[in-house]
């Protein structure tokens, strides 16, 4: 099984990430959707990051999916069963990911439309998403304890941390750790867990 990608993602770090914790073991290939397009694109002509060539040849993309059919393959989930904290783990992926893909825009907006192409009341609109991303996720993780382990961080909290480290790397000018004292603490406890200093977003 190979998971194609670079970890600058969030998506392909959150995959790799849960891979990992699920001990299903994978061959990662660094490969990009923008410096090497054409190799990607003869892995998958989607060119979508992650891809995960499955052992029968079956690509697998979204990082949602990937991680859905590591999850069977393990025969446990990173997500609680069911109850009140199903539901809360359910709210934190949802703004983690909207942070994801708001983060994402912008850096798509900066990098590759030409400066006078840019859009301000877009970029505009998508950082105060953006801010209310992280607004939403600083309320719901002051709920956990910022003390994680690799069997308690569980898939919401593993996506929170990697989409605020993409986000502070992306967008360094981004809210400052001290306007999200709770996210910023948990995500750099993460960030020491073995999972994640294997698999650094480089
Ligand atoms: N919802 C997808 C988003 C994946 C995504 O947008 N990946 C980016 C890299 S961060 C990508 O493949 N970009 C290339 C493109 O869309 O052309 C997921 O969870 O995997």
């Amino acid at each position: 099984m190979q998971l194609i990608g670079m970890l600058d993602s969030p998506y392909v770090r959150r995959a790799a990430i849960s891979l990992r914790l699920l001990g299903l073991p994978f061959e990662h290939r660094s490969v990009s959707v923008f410096r090497t397009f054409e190799q990607f694109r003869e892995i998958n002509p989607v060119v979508k990051a992650p891809t995960l060539v499955c052992d029968d040849g079956t690509l697998l993309m979204d990082s949602t999916l990937i991680i859905d059919h590591a999850e069977t393959m393990a025969g446990r989930s990173l997500m609680p069963p069911g109850g009140a904290e199903r539901l809360h783990a359910l709210r934190m992926l949802g703004l983690a990911l909207a942070a994801c893909e708001k983060t994402v825009q912008i850096v798509y907006e900066r990098n590759l439309r030409p400066p006078e192409k840019q859009h301000a009341p877009w970029v505009d609109r998508v950082r105060g998403q953006l801010a209310a991303a992280y607004a939403g996720l600083e309320a719901e993780i002051q709920k956990l304890s910022a003390v994680v382990d690799e069997t308690t961080i569980g898939q919401a909290g593993l996506t929170s941390a990697v989409a605020w480290g993409f986000t502070r790397m992306m967008l360094p000018e981004f809210g400052p750790p001290a306007d999200f004292p709770s996210l910023a603490a948990f995500a750099a406890n993460a960030e020491k867990l073995p999972a994640f200093m294997a698999l650094p977003p480089v």
